[in-house]
């Protein structure tokens, strides 16, 4: 069977997509900082729907880690098909003056540097079987800059680069790149962002119907699941009442 691997999986985008594809028959690596949270999962896919599951814990910051654990993994778990490179976050909302310099530090190393230290690991054996798909979470954050976002729009405009770049050095191997762009989606992004206030997170859906990790997972796994010679390269998908990184309808 085919094996999924799901980097941030223990909330939001990443626990929905490793759902959708376990309902589906695939086999799923899970990553992520928080072991209860891997292994409640782990339970859950394998009972619901039969599936082989290796959860593994790291934090993507963490090169040496990445490399070791995930670098280490038994044989017949690197066949893999499919990398969705999800783990990432915000932190804060302020102008670059009042920002925090440990929050651009935290964004910088997650979003971008972690991402590239797995794909790093993922690529060659991708490689190495001449098929594979990687698809990266962007934003709609890479394509425009809302004001007081700069540091958080800047990794996900650094993610579609990358994206572009990682589709030119793997074309030659069959391995297809998509980046994926969701607008507003009411997950855990918003807690984290604000550290924990859920008054001000909860605001940020205020007046709107956002999206939800499901429906971006049913967009993730319609993108890995087209026909061999079809590859969505970039996508950006919101809600109705989204029609850019900042400007909605609100009701
Ligand atoms: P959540 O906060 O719900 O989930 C984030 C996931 O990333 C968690 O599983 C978390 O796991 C993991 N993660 C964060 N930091 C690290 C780290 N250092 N090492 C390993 N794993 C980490 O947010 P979303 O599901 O909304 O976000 C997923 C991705 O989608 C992010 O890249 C985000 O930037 C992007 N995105 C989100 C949008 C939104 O509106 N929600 C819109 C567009 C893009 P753990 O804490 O256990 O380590
Ligand atoms: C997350 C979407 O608009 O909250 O990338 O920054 S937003």
């Amino acid at each position: 069977m085919a094996i999924v691997l799901v980097t941030g999986a223990t909330s939001g985008f990443g626990e929905a997509c490793a759902k959708k594809f376990a309902a589906n028959g695939y086999d799923v690596i899970i990553t992520g900082r928080r072991q209860e949270r891997l292994t409640a999962l782990q339970q859950q896919l394998q009972q619901e729907h039969k599936v082989a599951v290796l959860p593994l814990c790291f934090d993507v910051r963490e090169q040496k880690a990445v490399s070791d654990i995930l670098g280490n993994i038994p044989e017949q778990w690197k066949a893999v098909d499919i990398l969705i490179n999800n783990a990432g976050l915000a932190l804060g909302f302020s102008s670059i003056e009042d920002g925090d310099l440990s929050d651009w530090d935290t964004m910088i190393d997650t979003n971008v540097k972690g991402l590239l230290y797995v794909s790093r690991v993922v690529m060659p054996w991708m490689k190495q079987r001449r098929t594979g798909h990687i698809i990266n979470l962007g934003s709609t954050a890479a394509k425009q800059v809302y004001a007081k976002g700069h540091v958080y729009c800047a990794t996900k405009a650094a993610v579609d680069s990358i994206s572009q770049g990682m589709r030119i050095d793997l074309l030659p191997y069959r391995v297809k790149v998509t980046a994926v762009h969701p607008g507003a989606a009411e997950t855990e992004f918003s807690e984290v962002r604000f550290k924990g206030d859920k008054d001000k997170a909860d605001n940020v859906y205020k007046g709107f119907q956002p999206l939800t990790g499901q429906d971006v997972a049913d967009t993730i796994y319609y993108c890995a699941t087209l026909p061999p010679h079809v590859c969505i390269n970039d996508l950006v998908i919101t809600c109705l009442q989204q029609a850019n990184a900042y400007y909605f309808d609100k009701e």
